[in-house]
């Protein structure tokens, strides 16, 4: 049995429920999926701040996980938090939600464009399109202009839906990226309603982990995401 954790980095349990609806509705038998919510993290991560402040959380998870033996983990918020320490800090493959729909969006067309809740974090999700050398990919990034837990509203999905119709003709793109975790539920009635692909990073995540761990793939140990040194680890 592949074990996987989907941690949200963020502390809203109702949140990190849908986004594991979403991550077990696509995994292959034999793949478990335990969505973890942080202990610490702030209720939305939605600026630098709050981010910063989603870490330690998201480390610990990953700390408890590995004395667990999880086979593997996905970091469901769109700034990756923490991304590259918990490589430091885990066996298996680690994945983040934003470099995984980035990825998988540049296998299915030309350009994507990126839709995220609000304006502010745009920058970010530039930067981690540079990050993840995606540039020749990434046409746009736009807001919908709503707050992450305001995606749980009935009406939001019209919202995000009609921001993903407006970047898919503005970018002229050929895909569209979901820009957070709690968009995951709504990736098939959007994709149905435009027309082209809608990636979104939790399904995208979970699944690339699970591909990497049938293949026998784990984090490199040979340098950067080698153990921390100082082995100071959050809650032990
Ligand atoms: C996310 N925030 O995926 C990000 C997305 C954002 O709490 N989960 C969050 O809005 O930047």
């Amino acid at each position: 049995m592949t074990q996987i954790w989907v941690v949200n980095p963020n502390s809203t349990e109702a949140m990190t429920d849908a986004i594991t609806r979403s991550a077990r509705a696509v995994v292959a038998p034999g793949t478990s999926v335990t969505g973890i919510t942080s202990r610490s993290g702030p209720p939305s991560i939605e600026s630098h701040y709050d981010e910063a402040m989603s870490v330690p959380g998201v480390l610990e998870a990953i700390a408890a996980g590995e004395q667990q033996g999880v086979d593997g983990y996905v970091i469901a918020c769109f700034g990756d938090p923490g991304l590259y320490a918990a490589r430091e800090v885990a066996r298996g493959p680690v994945i983040g939600i934003a470099e995984a729909a980035m990825h998988t969006a540049s296998h299915l067309g030309r350009g994507f464009s990126v839709v995220t809740t609000l304006a502010r974090t745009i920058g970010q999700a530039a930067d981690l399109a540079h990050r993840y050398g995606m540039q020749g990919f990434c046409r746009g990034i736009h807001a919908c202009e709503l707050p992450v837990l305001a995606l749980e509203d009935p009406d939001a999905i019209k919202v995000v839906t009609e921001a993903c119709r407006h970047a898919v003709e503005a970018d002229d793109s050929d895909a569209v990226v979901l820009g957070c975790a709690g968009m995951a539920t709504m990736c098939a009635s959007i994709s149905a309603e435009l027309g082209v692909p809608v990636v979104d990073g939790v399904t995208a995540a979970t699944l690339t982990v699970q591909s990497l761990v049938a293949m026998g793939l784990g984090t490199s140990k040979r340098g950067e995401f080698a153990p921390p040194p100082g082995g100071y680890l959050p809650g032990g």
